[in-house]
């Protein structure tokens, strides 16, 4: 077998011939890989190095180096020479035009669901509520004991709610079902007058379809003070459904039943598509149930050491996905959080 010198020799120039002569970048990386990849003939012959006897290693192996880098200036320069000639290229085929301004920075915008919650914090806001807040992480007893949701309660199935595993020894906690743990927090750490909405996200453990996901948000409102009564929330929640659907906008309370709050109602409005001489989005009754809301339960202001002979109160609740569904004609709750850019460069 030929000296190792001898066969590096060869194969250096072999590489400087084929490198001169590939044709694009394409061809180039090829010969890369075929002369100094893993495999590389050039790379293979530096590896014998090491086994040569130890003059000859010395003797070879500093110009065997340098003429390696060699090839790979040669690759670097043809790669760049590639390069060049196809901006300059393009160039002149006028595919680029450098005297061009820029493309304007795409703008951010509100997502739907923001939209529509601002949108309603901000008529609350007028009204006189102010904002409260919570952790969505919450006991048993701020989520369900103290809204006099007792444990046998069908409100408590635990089908419904996600629990939180805790360590051993301390307190369970769960995903709040609903944003009522935050009026409790701020009642037994205020006194009456008090007037907030307690906007947020809340978690039901239920299957996923157009109208139902296992996240979605609420906002509720709560006004205690004395002689509070059902004409105040009819006259509150009047004013609000209609700044939000318009003035022409008409209510209709129902009786209903919830555990904390007696007497309780819900609340349909005329429909705001047919205005409500009924069609398909009303279900030909001509009305929409948007909310739920009451008089607050005395055994709710004997959890939080209000006296109930002397405060009385009123508080609604409303699922925001549901009011922006309605508001802007979207019928699957699951685009709110798919986040396809055509759904959300609708709005805002
Ligand atoms: C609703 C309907 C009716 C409600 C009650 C309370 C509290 F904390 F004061 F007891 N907060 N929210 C309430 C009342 C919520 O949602 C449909």
């Amino acid at each position: 077998m030929a000296d190792w010198i001898e066969r590096w020799k060869e194969t250096s120039s072999a590489a400087e011939r084929s490198i001169a002569a590939a044709g694009d970048l394409d061809a180039l990386e090829k010969e890369r890989v075929a002369w100094l990849g893993r495999s590389g003939k050039l790379n293979l012959l530096m590896k014998e190095l090491p086994a040569l006897p130890e003059d000859r290693r010395r003797a070879w192996g500093g110009p065997a180096n340098q003429d390696k880098n060699r090839i790979v200036g040669l690759l670097e320069e043809r790669k760049e020479s590639f390069e060049r000639a196809a901006l300059e290229g393009a160039l002149t085929k006028a595919e680029i035009d450098p005297t061009l301004p820029p493309p304007p920075p795409s703008r951010g915008r509100l997502h739907p669901l923001t939209l529509a919650l601002d949108e309603m914090i901000s008529i609350l806001a007028r009204l006189g509520f102010s904002w409260a807040e919570g952790p969505n992480a919450e006991t048993e007893y701020y989520n369900f004991e103290a809204l006099n949701i007792p444990a046998e309660h069908p409100a408590r199935d635990t089908q419904d709610t996600f629990f939180l595993k805790t360590r051993e020894g301390s307190p369970g906690l769960l995903m709040r079902t609903h944003t009522s743990p935050v009026q409790i927090r701020r009642m037994e750490s205020a006194r009456p007058p008090i007037r907030i909405i307690a906007p947020g996200r809340v978690f039901r453990h239920e299957a996923v379809d157009a109208s139902h996901s296992a996240v979605f948000h609420q906002i509720e409102g709560l006004y205690v003070d004395k002689n509070v009564s059902m004409a105040d929330l009819k006259g509150t929640l009047d004013t609000f459904l209609q700044c939000l659907f318009g003035s022409q906008t008409k209510t209709r309370f129902r009786p209903s039943n919830f555990p904390f709050t007696e007497p309780s109602a819900e609340v349909d409005i005329s429909c705001i598509l047919c205005g409500g001489s009924g069609c398909a989005a009303c279900k030909r009754s001509g009305w929409m149930e948007i909310l739920g809301c009451g008089l607050v339960h005395p055994n709710v202001f004997k959890a939080v050491d209000y006296n109930p002979e002397l405060w009385s109160g009123f508080a609604f609740g409303l699922g925001v996905e549901r009011i922006a569904m309605l508001k802007l004609g979207v019928t699957d709750i699951r685009m709110f959080y798919e986040n396809d850019v055509r759904f959300l460069e609708q709005w805002g």
